[in-house]
């Protein structure tokens, strides 16, 4: 018999949420554009928008924020996060800053130039905001399988070493900036890289003297895969796989506002001194001092208080991943097309599947998302055209082959129960789907537009 897992925490506090009418949600998602970004949270009822900053922290996080020395230099709050960082990323330089994006642009600035190129496994939007801002050229490097949603590939975060090698030859390795390395993939479905790959890409990177900065928001995600998947590591700890996946990087950018359980924060994490303190230049003047960057001394106590606590039994991992895992699985069992294997992070509807009525420039996985908020209040979000921007150059729409429609499970925040009302949800609307319209811009902004854009249904014939 295979045995249940149950969450490492008990409850002690409790926020309560209410359930909206269809009426009441049918005038929200009119009033936020059909997207739902512009949503007010009052008007949701399960949030699934994001795990970005919705985590419930722990009693310790909330004591710890009692000792937050708001110092504006030399804060002791600070020491204790780069001792956090340290233990547990292994890296021996810290640039604390507001959010994950303060972190890329700060090292995107430092080590891109006009007209470099930077390799990575799928893009993420804000990365590649910031890549693109400095003057380079991202391309896409991830393996094939990672763009297809029934791909069962254990690993579809890696990346191609064929690919990265034919990106570094067009242009010559002086002129890559970095390889920009994301575990656990986001747009991929939160899908891990191996550590086999993830050592191939250091060696490739270290021979032709290119930098490898990970972004390492969700690695703890990815070392759980690693321990569940790749041989030679089921008896491994998270934190140990962890450690070994950072181990040979150049650096990483956090946003700490993931799996270090925390509400507000990030960091760029350096091995080389010269180019931390170029980082530390730009930091005074977008982010706040070296000491603070874009947080508070309370910010900083609960963040290293969470960096600690994500690794401290595997017990977290377990149940976080676990609790995804629950929701994909009975939706598949349903026959719902979703990414597979499920990721760590959230479960992605395949929106093209699920709506091939609907052709991608009529954003089916936005209407999608606005389909299942009017059903059930729970909110999710575009990951499909929208999501993907146009491109700088021709200004034409990038068509990334996924169209999904992310439901991201907060850290510690919802039972199982609220995954049931959820996949009853999903399944609700997957039965009415031809009801479904697609729909059309009424604003759309010029960069990041996702998190703007408003839109209207596009009549029915
Ligand atoms: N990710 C997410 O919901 C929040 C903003 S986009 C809707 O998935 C990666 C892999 C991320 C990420 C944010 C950032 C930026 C960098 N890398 O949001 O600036 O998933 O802290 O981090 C979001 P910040």
């Amino acid at each position: 018999m295979t045995r249940s897992w149950a969450e490492p925490w008990k409850i002690k506090m409790v926020e309560p949420i209410t359930v909206t009418t269809r009426d009441e949600r049918e005038r929200a998602i009119v009033d936020a554009g059909y997207n739902t970004f512009l949503l007010k949270s009052d008007d949701v009822y399960i949030d699934l928008l994001t795990d970005s900053g919705t985590t419930a922290m722990s009693d310790r996080q909330w004591s710890a924020m009692m000792l937050g020395d708001e110092s504006y230099a030399g804060a002791r709050s600070f020491y204790k996060l780069v001792a956090a960082v340290h233990d547990v990323y292994g890296y021996e330089e810290l640039i604390p800053t507001h959010q994950g994006r303060g972190a890329e642009h700060l090292l995107s600035q430092i080590l891109i130039e006009q007209g470099d190129v930077v390799p990575g496994n799928m893009y993420f939007t804000t990365t590649r905001y910031h890549q693109e801002r400095a003057g380079g050229r991202f391309v896409d490097v991830i393996i094939d399988e990672a763009h297809d949603p029934t791909s069962m590939h254990p690993f579809k975060g890696n990346i191609d070493i064929d690919k990265l090698a034919a990106a570094v030859d067009e242009v010559g390795a002086e002129r890559v900036a970095y390889v920009s390395f994301e575990t656990n993939v986001n747009l991929a479905g939160g899908q891990p890289a191996s550590m086999a790959n993830i050592k191939a890409v250091y060696a490739f990177c270290r021979e032709r003297g290119i930098l490898v900065m990970l972004d390492a928001t969700r690695a703890l995600e990815n070392a759980y895969f690693i321990q569940q998947r790749e041989g030679g590591y089921e008896d491994r700890s998270v934190a140990s796989i962890l450690r070994e996946i950072t181990e040979n990087s150049d650096g990483a950018t956090v946003s700490s506002k993931k799996d270090n359980l925390v509400n507000i924060g990030g960091f760029l994490a350096l091995r080389d001194p010269e180019l931390a303190r170029k980082a530390r230049a730009l930091l005074v003047a977008f982010e706040g001092l070296h000491t603070y960057g874009g947080m508070s001394g309370r910010d900083m106590e609960a963040l290293a208080t969470g960096i600690r606590e994500m690794v401290a039994t595997d017990d977290h991992a377990r149940s976080r991943v676990g609790q995804v895992e629950y929701l994909g699985n009975k939706l598949i069992k349903y026959g719902i097309p979703v990414v597979k294997p499920i990721g760590g992070h959230g479960v992605f509807l395949d929106a093209a599947a699920m709506l091939p009525h609907i052709p991608q420039d009529q954003f089916p996985a936005q209407a999608l998302a606005a389909a299942i908020y009017v059903d059930s209040g729970v909110r999710g979000m575009e990951r499909g055209i929208v999501s993907a921007g146009r491109d700088p150059e021709t200004g034409e729409n990038r068509r990334p082959k996924l169209e999904l429609v992310r439901l991201t499970i907060p850290r510690r925040v919802y039972t199982q129960s609220h995954m049931d009302v959820v996949a009853e949800s999903v399944i609700e609307v997957y039965e009415q789907r031809d009801a479904i319209t697609g729909l059309r811009f009424t604003y759309e902004p010029e960069s990041l537009r996702f998190f703007q854009a408003t839109f209207e249904p596009l009549p029915t014939t």
